[in-house]
């Protein structure tokens, strides 16, 4: 009986700017929180006796070429070796061979796929690994049309980094669909690169599991949600049974607390105790960075905003109290009553309209379009520096990975609508 556990995205010693910039502590905590993440998994591997663990890309995050990293996955792979467990890798983005990272080393029991697609067999289980890694940053083709032909009779799982973000050329992240992943005729497609554990589809005739695990430790508010990583069973040929498994060290969340009914700023913090205790209730693990979202009414915002560090010192010694492993990051508030609009209103719909008169005319007018690129830029240029060093949002807005200024325009302006149709994606579903 083959089994196996998938992750990937582990993005180990990744600099966690935004997080650091708050508090350093928790940057500190969190960075750490990444190695403890894999160790989880490593451990679990080791325990389960796993014949392989699948890391499908951006097991390292690119920014450092820091050996420590490459020592501590040398001794994870050490461990896994001397369990007998194989250690299969696949390039992501974040690591593609092109990127500087640490070396990996040398040993029967670990694999890193090259960028051409390529097999790994293991002939007792009769079961067939096929993967590809990126070469560069950005992969604008559809890769699976490269894979090998599953191995017949066995049993056969692909490793691949993709958005699924349609065909060839559309986005730059290995574009698929899953149609076009079950046509390959695998068993299982073991992917990587958006953070957020998704079973995308699950196995029955004719279709594979497509599964994303999702990031094992998330690494800012925008990555919330317990981490975890898939354990496989290949019960019979063809046949996989999953099992999700937690990991992260350390849970990351938002909670929403209700105090629409406050009528004053010192009912709010009458309300810190229950508030704490709310918190530590939806910590629901032995360490925890809390964002309380407070709902109160909007002549109180100001109040709190100009007090936030009184009330996020009051707030934490009386999580303290209650729970050791909890902390809070920040304190947000929002109105009770919904969101306060000034002067008149635009509906979505007409801004949807003028964006596409926009889009229209820009494409037929080098000038204009050239205007609205050096606008952008020169928006972007005025965000903070962590943002604009965020990929996520300066490879939409700054067009970096399309040359052509009509591409870029149409990458814009289907974003902005998207937003509009209130559909915008969370930033961990499009990240990395
Ligand atoms: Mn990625």
């Amino acid at each position: 009986m083959f089994r196996f556990i998938h992750t990937s995205d582990l993005h180990l010693d990744s600099p966690l700017k935004a997080l650091r910039k708050r508090n350093a502590d928790m940057a500190d905590s969190v960075g750490i929180a990444t190695r403890a993440a894999f160790e989880r998994i490593v451990e679990k591997a080791i325990e389960a006796r796993v014949d392989a663990l699948l890391i499908s890309g951006d097991l390292y995050d690119g920014t450092t070429r820091d050996i420590s990293t490459g020592i501590f996955l040398a001794d994870c792979v050490r461990r896994l070796s001397q369990a007998d467990v194989h250690t299969v890798i696949i390039l992501g983005n974040h690591d593609a061979q092109s990127v500087v990272k640490p070396p990996f080393p040398t040993t029967d029991l670990l694999t890193v796929f090259p960028a051409k697609p390529a097999t790994l067999r293991f002939d007792d289980a009769e079961v067939a690994i096929h993967g590809a890694s990126f070469r560069d940053r950005q992969v604008p083709d559809d890769m699976t049309d490269r894979y090998p032909a599953p191995a017949e009779g066995w049993t056969n799982i692909g490793m691949l980094h993709t958005s699924l973000g349609g065909f060839s050329g559309h986005d730059a992240y290995a574009p698929t669909t899953p149609d076009r992943l079950a046509g390959r005729g695998y068993d299982y497609w073991a992917l990587g690169h958006v953070h957020k554990h998704q079973i995308v589809t699950e196995q029955a005739a004719g279709r594979p599991w497509i599964i994303y695990p999702g990031i094992p430790q998330g690494r800012d508010m925008g990555e919330t949600g317990m981490g975890r990583a898939i354990l496989g069973t290949v019960t019979e040929p063809n046949r996989i049974e999953i099992e999700a498994f937690e990991v992260s060290p350390i849970l990351l969340e938002r909670v929403p607390v209700d105090l629409s009914e406050a009528r004053s700023f010192s009912d709010i913090e009458e309300a810190v105790p229950s508030m704490a205790a709310a918190i530590v209730d939806a910590a629901a693990s032995d360490h925890a960075i809390i964002r309380p979202v407070l709902s109160v009414p909007s002549h109180l915002i100001p109040a709190v905003q100009s007090r936030q560090d009184a009330l996020w010192d009051l707030l934490q010694t009386n999580v303290q109290a209650l729970a050791g492993g909890t902390a809070v990051e920040k304190i947000d508030c929002v109105p009770a009553e919904g969101p306060v609009v000034a002067g008149p209103t635009i509906d979505a719909g007409t801004l949807t309209e003028l964006l596409a008169l926009v889009q229209a005319d820009a494409a037929s007018d080098p000038d204009l379009l050239a205007g609205l690129k050096k606008d952008f830029d020169g928006l972007f240029s005025k965000l903070p520096r962590d943002l604009r060093d965020d990929e996520r949002i300066r490879t939409p807005v700054t067009g970096e990975t399309a040359a052509d200024l009509p591409a870029w325009l149409d990458s814009v302006t289907a974003g902005a609508a998207a937003a509009l149709g209130a559909d915008a994606p969370e930033p961990s579903d499009r990240d990395m």
